[in-house]
């Protein structure tokens, strides 16, 4: 006992934002709109009318966002780039202008001696795109492909680390079936059509990328949850066998063994024709990777309901199981309403480690939503997100314990920022935004998590 829980020398610390998230500058350095843009727009999408045209600021302010993550010893920053801004019209020639932003905030990042780690695609598809099918046609797979080898051939020289595609599932499930995402379609078979073009996206762009050099340390980032009966009873093993499948499956198998979970493949019924994806496809999808990136929130648990139709009623991501329950438990939650539970971060790292072939782990994305307020001294006191971070980084580690490669750790967010169909509610960030103003307060969880990464880990035993 040290009384100190300490990570392995090397283990990388990091935080994560995404483009459309804080940039802003919608319109700005030749831009062209996004799904997000547009989305936005649409009375009723998103909470409070808000939209992502100035977010943080994050454009014009990227100096000072990196001189704040040197001052937490931040050894690496995931951001991703904003297609539209590299490729208005999401083909044909690149914007010079939008390639340049990254470079610079690239550059600056180096400076302080943080390593770049770069995420192609964090939902923001061009709108040029969607007026050409989006992601439910194949077409954007190859465009997707174009884009990434733009990028990489421009950035290759200043970042080693690379990820794909930013959860697919979202980008699918919430964007085409329930509708509640970009592009808010809400139709289960192009849900699914949907998520197998991006992952033929993912698969092209890699061996687009791979192409150009054999540099790039690939992966994708994988929102990805521990599923959990709600009871010993067959029928509830069954329901979570189904939404661990559509959830978790859906992905890590075809990326990880070539090919989608039989199971699945018959829960679906020929949704999607995912059944029909050719061998090319396949194997485009499951090139090796050098990395996967694992952004983990909350564990499901589930029951059965045969009762309830399983096909058809109100839109929903869960796409073919409609007869399943999610059931709430008493453990605490942020405020967004997700339950918060560490236990489910070990265990899924574990899954990964034996269930799937060996291959680098990071935490891509963990964190939490409080609504924050600063106090009377402007500072901003969130004690629950500390022990949020603490409880979760003590699951990395026991996972580490127990053999898992898992070489480190991002926290969501860096920066208060535009959460999606929340709007601004939901404060992500371990940096308070005062959106009026733009001013950045490092929250109490931002000192905390400097000093944790000046001792390499907790204070505490395990
Ligand atoms: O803000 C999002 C992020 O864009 C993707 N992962 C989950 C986060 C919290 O909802």
């Amino acid at each position: 006992m040290t009384g100190e829980t300490l990570f392995p020398a090397g283990f990388v610390w990091g935080a994560a934002t995404s483009a459309y998230q804080i940039e802003g500058a919608a319109a700005q350095g030749g831009r062209g709109p996004s799904i997000w843009d547009t989305f936005a727009r649409v009375p009723g999408r998103v909470a409070g009318g808000h939209t992502g045209e100035v977010a943080a600021d994050h454009y014009h302010r990227y100096r000072q966002d990196t001189a704040l993550m040197a001052d937490l010893g931040l050894g690496a920053y995931r951001f991703s780039v904003a297609w539209p801004r590299v490729q208005p019209e999401g083909r044909g020639p690149v914007n010079p202008q939008g390639l340049d932003f990254y470079r610079r905030l690239a550059d600056s990042l180096l400076e302080h001696g943080i390593e770049p780690w770069v995420t192609l695609y964090h939902w923001d598809l061009p709108q040029a795109l969607q007026d050409r099918g989006g992601w439910a046609s194949r077409e954007t797979a190859g465009r997707f492909a174009d884009y990434a080898a733009a990028v990489y051939g421009a950035l290759r020289d200043r970042v080693a680390n690379w990820t794909t595609l930013n959860e697919p599932w979202c980008a699918a499930f919430l964007g085409h079936a329930a509708g509640i995402h970009a592009p808010g379609v809400q139709d289960p078979a192009t849900a699914v059509r949907a998520a197998h073009h991006l992952l033929v996206a993912h698969g092209q762009a890699t061996r687009a990328m791979r192409a150009i050099d054999a540099g790039p340390r690939l992966g994708i980032n994988l929102n990805l949850d521990p599923v959990t009966p709600a009871s010993d009873g067959p029928a509830d093993a069954d329901a979570a066998r189904r939404i661990d499948g559509v959830y978790n499956r859906l992905f890590l198998d075809p990326l990880f063994r070539g090919s989608y979970p039989a199971d699945v493949l018959v829960d679906l019924g020929g949704l999607g024709g995912l059944e029909e994806a050719g061998d090319d496809d396949l194997a485009a999808i499951a090139a090796p990777l050098d990395l996967l990136g694992v952004n983990y929130y909350r564990r499901w648990v589930v029951a059965a309901r045969p009762e309830w139709p399983r096909l058809g009623g109100p839109p929903s991501p869960w796409v073919a199981a409609g007869d399943v329950e999610f059931v709430a438990s008493d453990r605490p939650r942020t405020d967004l309403g997700w339950e918060i539970d560490p236990s489910g971060l070990d265990e899924l790292l574990l899954r990964l480690h034996t269930e799937y072939p060996s291959l680098p782990l990071y935490v891509t994305e963990n964190g939490a939503a409080f609504d924050d307020v600063p106090d009377a001294q402007g500072l901003v006191p969130d004690q629950a997100r500390i022990r949020f971070l603490d409880g979760h980084l003590r699951a990395a580690h026991r996972a580490i314990q127990g053999g898992v490669d898992l070489r480190g750790y991002f926290v969501w967010s860096l920066l208060d920022n535009f959460e999606w169909a929340e709007g601004y509610a939901m404060r992500f960030g371990i940096v308070y935004v005062d959106f009026p103003t733009q001013r950045r307060t490092p929250k109490d969880s931002a000192r905390w998590y400097r000093e944790a990464i000046a001792r390499g880990g907790l204070n505490g035993s395990p």
